[in-house]
């Protein structure tokens, strides 16, 4: 295994001393270590991918200088559906840089990294030209954030949507954001002993609010419920406004705020600093509401219900899951199928 400061010292000896990128579990030490021993300036974790690649353009335009980039590889794509544990985009992710003419090495858990960069530094230095270090799975040891962040809030995500599945009602459309809050939606019915019928977004981050779009218009009858992330929404925030424009009254949109991207390793977002309500009444959505405790979600869902949407309720939430979190056991195929079901029933 390579210990993230190794990564990060032999990067910095080569002259990178800017660092932008969106967190993903696989490099969750090496983002929690950057984050922990860069300035303020030196690191930005920015909304989505592109934004990370056009910061470290205007980094290099500015200083002439060499910025990293870090991003999962899903986030080479952006746009596209991933296949569970991100098989299908690992294997094709060598090709795809043959493709682009990207020029790439490997790290992997037993690779010298000086060595490694020496590769990296010197086709870049000869093509002038970005160069990807592709990162295997199980290559860093752990590094433990140091990060503390301070909250109000008293539930965790779990706790949340066991109580959104007590107060929604059967024939309500839910639709789950990439991550986390999809696999605690799954294990939820589960536990409630209820048939899966949610749409799960597994990969396509930032889009499940856009898929609620898509499914509230084409069942006007039915409420639609898309349970979204604060790191979700922040990386394809212009959904809000085409929402907030095309007005779909059974529309609820839930914005569960860790201000982290708790999924992958808890790394912030600027969700703490946000004013939602501002954002989403300058979209157009009809109305806002916001808790932080089991008795403020119900008061806010008691009246929500009888507001015509779009409505935007975010529930602030703690840092926080399960160790032993599972996975969906049925694939994606089976989960579409399942809510494709739901719908026509
Ligand atoms: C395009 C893309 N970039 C990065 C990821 C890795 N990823 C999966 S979940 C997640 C965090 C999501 O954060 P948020 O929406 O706030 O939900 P939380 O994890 O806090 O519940 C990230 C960064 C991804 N799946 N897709």
């Amino acid at each position: 295994m390579i210990q993230p400061e190794k990564l990060f010292g032999a990067l910095k000896k080569n002259g990178v001393a800017f660092f932008t990128g969106v967190p993903d579990s696989l490099l969750r030490h090496f983002c929690a270590f950057v984050d922990d021993h860069c300035g303020i300036r030196d690191h930005i974790i920015t909304a989505n991918e592109g934004n990370a690649v056009a910061l470290a353009v205007g980094y290099h335009i500015a200083t002439g200088k060499v910025a990293a980039v870090y991003m999962q590889n899903s986030g080479l794509g952006n746009t596209r559906k991933d296949e569970p544990q991100h098989v299908k985009q690992g294997r094709i992710t060598p090709a795809q840089m043959d493709l682009l003419e990207v020029p790439y090495e490997v790290l992997s858990s037993d690779s010298d990294v000086e060595q490694v960069l020496e590769q990296v530094f010197q086709k870049l230095n000869d093509t002038q030209a970005p160069v990807t270090l592709l990162v295997r799975k199980g290559t860093f040891s752990e590094y433990k954030s140091q990060r503390q962040v301070q909250t109000l809030a008293t539930l965790m995500r779990k706790d949340v949507l066991r109580h959104l599945l007590k107060l929604t009602e059967p024939k309500d459309l839910l639709i789950s954001t990439t991550g986390k809050t999809s696999r605690e939606l799954f294990e939820l019915r589960v536990e409630r002993q209820e048939s899966q019928r949610d749409f799960l977004t597994v990969g396509g981050m930032g889009h499940a609010a856009s898929i609620a779009l898509g499914v509230a218009l084409w069942n006007s009858s039915r409420r639609v419920i898309c349970l979204d992330g604060d790191g979700s929404v922040l990386m394809h925030m212009g959904a809000l406004p085409i929402i907030g424009s095309i007005q779909p009254k059974n529309l609820v949109h839930v914005v569960l705020n860790n201000a982290a991207h708790e999924s992958v390793g808890g790394q912030p977002t600027v969700a703490d600093r946000l004013d939602f309500e501002a954002i989403a009444r300058a979209s157009g959505y009809s109305a806002y509401f916001q808790a932080h405790d089991q008795a403020g979600v119900e008061h806010c869902w008691k009246q929500l219900k009888a507001q015509p949407g779009p409505v935007f309720f975010e529930i602030k939430i703690k840092k926080g899951s399960s160790a032993d979190l599972g996975r969906p056991t049925s694939t994606p195929e089976q989960n579409k199928q399942a809510f494709m079901q739901y719908v026509r029933g």
